[in-house]
């Protein structure tokens, strides 16, 4: 039986509670492939913030670094500023361990209502492939004269020739899998060095892909095609923060924010990669059992995926399409009134039945 050993970092807010639906699923589908997991629980979050000073220890990274993979809920609470709790954790975590692809697919499945009317399930199926270790998420820039009226700030956008190729490079060969068609997010009209640049390397890169189809749009209007003709798309290349952007419209055009995996990932395999949903801790709604944990279910198998345990990852991904296509246990962010734990349960449950 082969063993993974996993990093837990369920983080804050509804990220406990969807964190657990995860590993009961994991779990099933464990049983069912002949699997077993080694859950080590961190508990870096706000909260230890609060009490400490730190997201994580100073030593968190080296902690982190023996696992097979990190299995992580949301980062983010009120009481603590938002670039305090991503910078000291989530972030430096996609850094250190060279996570610079971050895979969102946006999916309309069946049993769901797109906002957008006219969408059945099979209508929009595209994958956001975010840059995710540099771009407009950059520790270079400062703060000058603070509380006067000379007040500023300077962020500088990192671009490299390195950080672009691999990640276009990337988003190429994903294309070959699936409809062969790769859409950059640009802004080369107003922003006047950095994408330019980017448009250079995806042009070159893309000429070493003579049988995918290509295109790019502005992020302002390509915002407004996701809503117009989502079924335009099949690989969507951006950068880090257009990526980040354009996988929370992906995931409200698909129905909910809670039906929205994703994986952080070093291709190459030297350092953990981490899964966690595109949401966020939801503070609103933390706390009272009514959190969709579909996307954090769906993002453990990105997770068995990446580990090479497809047929187990495909359960997982099957048992969420009939649960969704076939019952009304449902949360309510898609018409229903089930709790975060009645999901986990029929969906371990559908794994069990068909592993
Ligand atoms: N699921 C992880 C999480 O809490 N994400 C919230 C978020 O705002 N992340 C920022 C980012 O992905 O750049």
């Amino acid at each position: 039986m082969k063993n993974y050993k996993i990093a837990v970092i369920e983080g804050d807010g509804i990220g406990k509670e969807v964190v657990s639906e995860g590993i009961r699923v994991l779990e099933a589908a464990g049983r069912g492939f002949d699997l077993s997991f080694s859950w080590e629980r961190f508990d870096w979050s706000c909260e230890r913030y609060a009490k400490t000073g730190r997201m994580m220890p100073e030593d968190g990274l080296d902690q982190l670094r023996p696992f097979d993979a990190i299995y992580l809920g949301a980062v983010g609470y009120p009481g603590v500023p938002d670039h305090v709790s991503l910078w000291g954790l989530l972030i430096p975590i996609r850094r250190a361990f060279q996570q610079y692809v971050c895979v969102r697919p946006a999916r309309l499945l069946k049993g769901i209502t797109s906002p957008l009317s006219g969408r059945k399930a099979g209508d929009i199926d595209f994958i956001i492939v975010r840059e995710n270790n540099e771009g407009e998420y950059s520790e270079v820039g400062g703060r000058m004269n603070r509380d006067t009226e000379f007040d500023m700030a300077i962020q500088q956008s990192i671009f490299t020739r390195r950080g672009c190729d691999r990640i276009i490079t990337w988003a190429f060969e994903l294309a070959r899998t699936r409809k062969k068609h790769v859409t950059s997010a640009t802004k080369s009209n107003g922003i006047v060095y950095s994408m330019p640049f980017w448009d250079e390397r995806f042009a070159a890169i893309a000429k070493k892909y003579p049988d995918v189809k290509t295109d790019q749009y502005h992020i302002d209007i390509l915002t407004a095609h996701f809503v117009a003709h989502p079924d335009w798309f099949d690989v969507v290349v951006g950068s880090n923060l257009f990526g980040d952007i354009l996988s929370d419209l992906g995931a409200a055009v698909v129905g909910s924010m809670g039906l929205a995996p994703s994986a952080n990932i070093n291709p190459e395999r030297e350092f953990p990669s981490t899964f966690e949903p595109v949401h966020g801790s939801a503070p609103d709604i933390a706390g009272k059992g009514i959190a969709n944990p579909i996307a954090q279910i769906w993002s453990g198998a990105m997770m068995l995926e990446h580990l090479g345990e497809k047929q187990a990852a495909r359960a997982i991904e099957q048992a969420i399409f009939k649960v969704l296509a076939h019952s009304d246990i449902r949360t309510r962010d898609i018409g229903g009134r089930a709790s975060t734990r009645d999901v986990g349960e029929v969906i371990a449950a559908e794994v069990s039945s068909v592993a």
